[in-house]
């Protein structure tokens, strides 16, 4: 949905009923060849490109796994933009064929409404996490429904990248992918694209380096001292990193394919959200405060 900032009404709403699992933020992107502003969004399978103005797609690429959390990232020069998404049972290798719906429904329907009820399905698989399976809650699998657990077994977790070019339009095809990178993927902490390395933060407290060009690791390794889980996304600025782990240990970094660790500090309380940095200001949020770091005026 998009809205007026200043009156608060609605502009404009587009149904997003086939993305059915989606956490990520959206990104505001302009064509560097012009064109309109846009707000690209990573969904279920797909990731989509809208017109600010009248919410109409203007491209759209296949090729992302089930469940979206982190936010994508564009390159400087906003050409190629990187999407990272992992969802459980779809790492590298997971991957199953499921055969069409008719074809099921010729084994399961024993009662031959065309649909199977939770009954006639003999594959605990499909039947332990109903809810991911019945999109339109009405009790049994049909058509839909069965598209989209089609679509949840052959998705691959990736972080990619993708070529978008001066002024993407339309399907980009499988051939906008530059590279990918299957392993050692966070769930839920964005990736960082800054000074052209993009950085992986990763739950129990592994950093990756990436080069953006090709995806070959530069640098993999352990925050010593911050080994906890991570939802708060690292971030830069002052040709520093900074990656807080659930725990509220703040790792200060020093940025570069090759990054060391400059000081680990500890806030005693759960950190879960990314800091903002405004001003020369670090704004960070743990379970209980809000505080704000920078050099005294
Ligand atoms: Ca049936
Ligand atoms: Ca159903």
């Amino acid at each position: 949905m998009a809205f007026d900032k200043n009156t608060g009404k609605e502009l404009w709403r587009v149904d997003r009923g086939e993305y059915t699992r989606g956490f990520s933020t959206p990104v505001i992107y302009e064509p560097p060849a012009g064109g309109p502003k846009q707000a690209i969004v990573a969904g279920s399978y797909q990731l989509t490109s809208y017109d600010v103005k009248t919410g109409k797609p203007v491209w759209w690429y296949r090729g992302l796994t089930w469940q979206l959390k982190p936010t994508p990232v564009l390159s400087k020069s906003k050409e190629f933009i990187y999407v990272l998404g992992w969802a459980g049972g779809s790492d590298t290798g997971q991957q199953e064929s499921i055969p069409e719906f008719a074809e099921t429904l010729k084994l399961w329907d024993k009662n031959g409404d065309k649909l199977l009820a939770k009954e006639e399905i003999p594959d605990a698989k499909i039947t332990k996490d109903w809810t991911s399976m019945d999109l339109d809650r009405d009790g049994a699998l049909g058509e839909r429904d069965w598209k989209q657990y089609q679509s949840r077994r052959a998705a691959q977790n990736t972080f990619q990248a993708i070529r978008l070019g001066r002024n993407p339009q339309g399907e980009l095809s499988a051939g906008a992918r530059v590279w990918a990178y299957t392993k050692s993927l966070p769930n839920v902490p964005s990736p960082l694209f800054y000074n052209d390395v993009l950085y992986l933060m990763k739950e129990g407290g592994i950093l990756t380096t990436l080069n953006p060009d090709d995806g070959a690791v530069l640098k993999q390794g352990r925050l010593t001292g911050a080994l906890s889980q991570y939802f708060s996304s690292p971030l830069g600025a002052d040709g520093k990193i900074y990656a807080i782990s659930e725990a509220g240990n703040v790792v200060v970094l020093k940025a570069g394919k090759e990054w060391e660790i400059l000081k680990v500090n500890d806030m005693d309380d759960e950190v879960h959200a990314t800091p903002a940095i405004v001003d020369g200001k670090i704004y960070l949020r743990t379970k209980s405060a809000l505080y704000c770091f920078g050099k005294k005026e």
